[in-house]
């Protein structure tokens, strides 16, 4: 096992519609611990630079659009697995294809208003974090040793 941190951000529908909270429970609960968090209003450049691999699509313009509509929320969260993991939490791209217990299965309903964000590898977590979070992201909880065992 190998600790990792992900970039995980509510997209603006998601702070509209008041699920914040909900979609932070998520996490949380799961165990996962939480490193780094702010409300930011994505700039168009940053959100094109995000979503770069999709630039040719034609949902592209609508995309960052979207993402840039209104005040997200970037979180870093950090543990074993936690890039896989969280991306099995959040579902499916499509909230129709995604699993009832998931957060887009349980939450959403259309693929331009999926709700939420992670990061597909560790790498991409890593820059992702970089990119919205500034830094990567390293405060010490003092929580930690306590909540988690590390072998
Ligand atoms: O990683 P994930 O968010 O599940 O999907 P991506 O394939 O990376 O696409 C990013 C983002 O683009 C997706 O969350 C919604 C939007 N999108 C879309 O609007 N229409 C599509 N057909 C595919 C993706
Ligand atoms: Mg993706």
């Amino acid at each position: 096992s190998s600790v990792e941190q992900t970039y995980i951000m509510i997209k603006p529908d998601g702070v509209q519609r008041g699920l914040v909270g909900e979609i932070i429970s998520r996490f949380e609960k799961k165990g996962f611990l939480l490193k780094g968090l702010k409300l930011f209003q994505c700039p168009k450049d940053l959100a094109q630079e995000h979503y770069k691999d999709l630039k040719d699509k034609p949902f592209f313009p609508k995309l960052i659009d979207y993402i840039t509509s209104g005040p997200v929320v970037c979180m870093a969260w950090e543990g074993d697995g936690v890039v896989a993991s969280a991306r099995k939490l959040i579902g499916a791209t499509n909230p129709l294809q995604a699993e009832p217990g998931t957060i887009r299965g349980d939450l959403a309903i259309q693929t331009g208003r999926n709700v939420v964000h992670g990061s597909d590898s560790p790498d991409n977590g890593k820059r992702e974090i970089g990119k919205f979070c500034n830094s990567p992201v390293r405060c010490l909880s003092a929580l930690q040793p306590i909540l988690l065992q590390h072998n």
